[in-house]
């Protein structure tokens, strides 16, 4: 048995005007609690550091550039490092990163029990827009405020396991979780602020925004055979409202431990990393099952492109073996 108590930290809203050292003193009540509870790794949301800002326009985008850290750590959260290294746990969270060069990211950290930074994830899929949208009820500008990642999905082991990050709207992609699992991950943590309405009001509500949430953590984690643990910041932030429903799945996809509130709330569970043999070796063994040639539009074409139309194509079963495999092979380039 390879045993890692997590504590998934739940998070209640950060309005505002809420200082970094008001919410960083939240963060260590919620990783004492971890650890009086035997946890080995404290996993909190995406953007922990302060208000899920990207609902806010400002039209000089420099303006936003109080939301990002410069250094992590620094004086805001070093008392959540120092708590970490004391009381022996490892910690991953997330924040917005202006880099020395200027550049921002929406980031994650994993940190080491003795405080080391072992691993950083920058969110991939960015939703929203980049331009302000005066019909929307409220802004989703993480493309005004971030670049796309530029590290793809690193997997670091630590802790006697293989450990992934993901952030927010980065789970609803299978693209996220079996890159990592091509890496053998064992364990992703995710980190999210997800609005629980669409900006076109009467479209999705939190049930439906709830569902595709757990849907997409489920089944990331059962075809890669992996845990998955997601990690939100909930309630209602500056008047807007965020889904709770933080997850603990183990690698059959089963929820094993899921918040009740939309506050800051503590789930512990023992995972076992051993777990994630059976699937890696059955149903999901990739090195056996996988069939890569089949696989090429996934990694070589971003939109969808229909066939043609019916009338223009000839069926498929009008056409010999020979034309089809030519056919492929043009395609993948082979
Ligand atoms: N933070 C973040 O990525 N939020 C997005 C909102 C999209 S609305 C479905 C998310 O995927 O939850």
């Amino acid at each position: 048995m390879r045993k890692v108590v997590v504590g998934a930290a739940q998070m209640g809203p950060n309005q505002k005007t809420d200082t970094r050292e008001a919410i960083v003193t939240r963060m260590v009540a919620l990783l004492d609690q971890a650890t009086d509870g035997g946890a080995d790794l404290v996993v909190y949301p995406e953007l922990a550091l302060t208000t899920f800002f990207p609902r806010w326009y400002h039209e000089d985008r420099a303006a936003a550039d109080g939301w990002f850290e410069t250094e992590v750590p620094n004086a805001a959260t070093q008392p959540l490092f120092d708590r970490g290294k004391e009381r022996n746990v490892a910690i991953s969270f997330g924040y917005a990163e202006k880099t020395p060069e200027g550049r921002h990211f929406n980031t994650s950290i994993l940190v080491d029990k003795d405080g080391t930074i072992v691993g950083k994830y920058r969110k991939v899929h960015l939703p929203g827009h980049v331009e302000y949208e005066p019909e929307s009820s409220h802004q989703r500008l993480e493309k005004r405020y971030f670049e796309p990642g530029d590290i793809g999905f690193p997997a670091w082991r630590t802790m006697g396991g293989i450990f992934g990050m993901a952030i927010c709207n980065d789970r609803r992609w299978p693209e996220t979780y079996r890159v990592l699992g091509l890496q053998a991950v064992e364990m992703v943590l995710i980190g999210y602020n997800t609005p629980s309405q669409n900006q076109r009001p009467g479209t999705e509500g939190a049930d439906k925004r709830l569902f595709h949430h757990r849907l997409s953590v489920q089944a990331g984690a059962y075809q890669n055979s992996t845990w998955a643990v997601a990690v939100a910041k909930a309630g209602v932030e500056d008047g807007h409202h965020l889904i709770g429903g933080t997850l603990i799945v183990n690698p059959h996809g089963e929820i094993v431990a899921e918040a009740k509130t939309e506050r800051d709330e503590l789930l512990i569970h023992e995972c076992d990393l051993d777990e994630t043999a059976f699937g890696k070796a059955t149903i999901f063994d990739f090195g056996r099952h996988r069939r890569v040639e089949h696989y090429g539009l996934i990694a070589s074409q971003g939109p969808a492109i229909p066939p043609p139309e019916a009338a223009e194509s000839e069926s498929v079963l009008d056409r010999s073996f020979d034309e089809l495999k030519h056919g492929y092979s043009h395609t993948l380039g082979v």
